[in-house]
């Protein structure tokens, strides 16, 4: 996706989003909550990568999540790039109930920006909000950390559906709402040059150092 021409504008938007978080966070059964509405209380390690196409309406447009799951386990992954590249999203999952995943998520924003822009969209995911006797990191905290690192942040159960659909909702309507501004940006700028040729509308990598200049440490503040 890295251009649009005028023409274009009708055709569907696709975006590639990422779910990453150490093993048993619940990174597979979010997405199969999200994408089939079913939850599987005894879920195998993920090995290497899987995605699922989900349709979803943005503002009465049709946006297309493309939502790409791994393992935790190193060593069920699989080459870690592929896996990033081209990502516009991420869902950063920790459990809720193992202070260790949540020490993890530092780690995992690292792996993240290494392998993918930094203007990725990005959310902190508490999942298993259901285990309220067995919580050790709260509510709290995860709003600080996500707060500190620039990330939206959510809780969320698979198990019981709370909150799933619109971890995801969230980020894809940022991911809509800067390309919409690229779009209006890019039509201000035509028309200030009438007689260029072809007309570029979007172009996904945009200025990449002018992009990192204005929103370092944060993805979506702008
Ligand atoms: N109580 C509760 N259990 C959950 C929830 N989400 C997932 N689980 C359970 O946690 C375990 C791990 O879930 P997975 O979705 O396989 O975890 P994962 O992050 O994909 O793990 P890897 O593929 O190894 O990286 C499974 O037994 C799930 O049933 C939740 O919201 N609440
Ligand atoms: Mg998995």
């Amino acid at each position: 996706m890295a251009f649009y021409t005028e023409e274009e504008q009708t055709e569907d938007y696709l975006f590639k989003i990422v779910l990453v978080g150490d093993s048993a966070v619940g990174k597979s059964n979010l997405l199969a909550r999200f994408a089939r509405d079913e939850f599987y209380p005894n879920s195998k390690s993920t090995i290497g990568v899987e995605f699922q196409t989900q349709k979803m309406d943005i503002d009465g447009k049709e946006v297309k999540a493309q939502i790409w799951d791994t393992a935790g386990q190193e060593r069920f992954r699989a080459v870690t790039s592929a896996y990033y590249r081209g990502a516009v999203g991420a869902l950063l999952v920790y459990d809720i109930g193992r202070r260790q995943t949540f020490d993890s998520i530092g780690r995992w924003l690292n792996e993240l920006h290494t392998h993918s822009d930094m203007n990725v969209v990005t959310i902190l995911v508490g999942n298993k909000s259901d285990l309220k006797d067995a919580r050790e990191v709260s509510t709290a905290e995860g709003k600080a950390l996500a707060e500190a690192q620039g990330l939206f942040f959510i809780e969320t159960s698979a198990l019981d559906s709370s909150n799933v659909a619109s971890a995801f909702q969230t980020v894809v309507r940022e991911i809509y709402n800067i390309l919409s501004r690229k779009v209006i940006q890019s039509q201000e700028l035509k028309k200030q040059e009438p007689r260029s040729g072809k007309t570029v509308v979007l172009q996904e990598e945009g200025n990449q150092e002018e992009d990192n200049q204005a929103k370092k440490g944060g993805c979506c503040s702008s």
